[in-house]
């Protein structure tokens, strides 16, 4: 009875949203004990997907491929193509489509329902690693180690910056996240801005990876979960496009988190709003992200399974014990709180939460009447409008010649924007958060 109350006084307080998630009061039982920036290890719960374009070569028949041949028809796509460039896409947007599981519907599994996350506070960190080991039995590679570093860079607006990073295939993965949420008629939308840069350091090998829009169903039932909208793109630097679209119950086949991604050579891909020839697909593949999507080439109608995502259980991040984390570490910061509201005892939520929120005011006093103002650790922001500079340590960053490729805007509008589009605000700024490589080789009191 409380919890229906409470949840009826809730969805009055979001037809007053003012555009501010942290200002909406949530009752104790839609609580995530979980702060928003442990969310970037959702990226790499499958460490040998995304490692596999280490491992594809220029033979037709590659080592991997023999790696698979006793299996179902898995993969074999791969075997199939001859172009290499064509290949790291397909095995780039598996790793993508095998991200999405972890990153939209695992609170559905771990907690029941799509929760509230914490709000991070400026300079929460996140770190920890995956082992070397894969869990997916088919793979007997060495991945190596492979680490996260995620930080709150900024919060207001909030911002969570990550790099994903495996030494021994020189391979990083890094971006940052901000969303902007309105309400209509009980239905959360939530735009998200900024991108990932993947690179293959080995092979020269870049992609770009935009964000999907989203919305949250089920408030009126008090069972929300997300259902993913729009389009978002895959950019490599070898002139390849995976284009995808979402869409949720109903739309493409009547079934739950599904999605259509085309494969295409860049000089065919059209993703302007004057489309005027029809684009050259070499691939196409679609399912449900959450179950099985198969891909069929072109000009043929024989399908062949893709991925299923209930085949290999995501290798979860290992995290340091609480005892040995640092103040800023999240799971630190944010034990009282956390125990508070597995609790569910919401006074004591509200005695903890607002006893961080209130030493975060303190010091942001501090650091004004000192002249101090709060220093990033791992990530800085760059600047790309205009005359382009240099990203740190690199000799241009790959978001503007991949987002020119994807004739992308490279301002600060909602992720995957097109050049041209309503949404592509020509005031916005173009400034990115990448990962500062020197803050990270000489970081020695924080580590995964
Ligand atoms: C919208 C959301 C916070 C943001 C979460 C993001 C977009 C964060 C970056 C990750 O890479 C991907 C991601 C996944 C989450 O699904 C998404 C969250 C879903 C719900 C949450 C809202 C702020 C919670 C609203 C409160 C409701 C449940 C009552």
């Amino acid at each position: 009875m409380a919890s229906a109350a409470s949840w009826t006084s809730f969805l009055k307080s979001i037809t007053s949203y003012n555009g501010d998630l942290a200002s909406l009061t949530a009752p104790p039982f839609i609580l995530s004990p979980v702060s928003l920036v442990e969310y970037s290890q959702y990226w790499a719960e499958h460490p040998n997907l995304l490692l596999a374009p280490n491992f594809i070569s220029n033979n037709p028949k590659t080592q991997s491929d023999n790696d698979d041949d006793d299996n179902d028809d898995d993969d074999d796509y791969e075997a199939d193509e001859d172009n290499i460039d064509v290949k790291k896409i397909l095995a780039v947007t598996k790793w993508f489509i095998a991200t999405l599981k972890s990153q939209y519907c695992s609170r559905n599994e771990s907690m029941g329902s799509e929760k509230k996350p914490l709000n991070p506070f400026l300079g929460e960190l996140f770190t920890g690693k995956w082992s070397s080991v894969s869990k997916d039995p088919k793979d007997s590679k060495d991945l190596g180690e492979t680490i996260l570093l995620s930080e709150q860079v900024s919060h207001h607006p909030p911002i969570t910056a990550y790099a994903i990073i495996n030494e021994k295939h020189n391979t990083t993965l890094q971006g940052y996240n901000r969303i902007k949420a309105s309400i209509y008629t009980y239905t959360l939308s939530v735009k998200q801005f900024g991108h990932a840069i993947l690179q293959y350091k080995n092979s020269n090998d870049s992609y770009l990876i935009t964000l999907p829009g989203l919305h949250i169903e089920g408030l009126l039932a008090a069972s929300p979960f997300v259902e993913l909208d729009g389009k978002s793109y895959i950019q490599s630097s070898s002139g390849y496009l995976s284009a995808i679209e979402y869409s949720g119950r109903g739309y493409f086949s009547g079934k739950k988190n599904t999605f259509k991604a085309k494969i295409i050579k860049n000089n065919e891909a059209k993703i302007n709003l004057k489309k005027k020839s029809p684009e050259k697909i070499l691939y196409t593949i679609q399912g449900q992200w959450s179950e099985k999507s198969y891909i069929s080439k072109y000009n043929s109608s024989a399908k062949k399974l893709f991925y299923d995502a209930n085949l290999i259980k995501p290798e979860i991040l290992s995290v340091k014990p609480i005892e040995a984390q640092h103040p800023l570490e999240s799971r630190k910061a944010w034990l009282d709180v956390a125990e508070a509201i597995k609790s569910g005892d919401y006074d004591l939520i509200h005695n903890k939460k607002s006893k961080l929120e209130n030493d975060q005011r303190e010091l942001r006093k501090i650091e004004i009447e000192n002249n101090t103002p709060w220093k990033n650790r791992w990530f800085t922001e760059i600047d790309l409008s205009g005359k382009e500079l240099p990203a740190l340590g690199q000799k241009s960053d790959p978001f503007t010649t991949l987002s020119t490729l994807a004739n992308l805007s490279k301002n600060d509008v909602p992720s995957g924007t097109p050049i041209g589009d309503k949404e592509d605000d020509p005031n916005a700024h173009s400034k990115h958060w990448r990962l500062n490589i020197d803050a990270y080789k000489n970081e020695s009191e924080i580590t995964p």
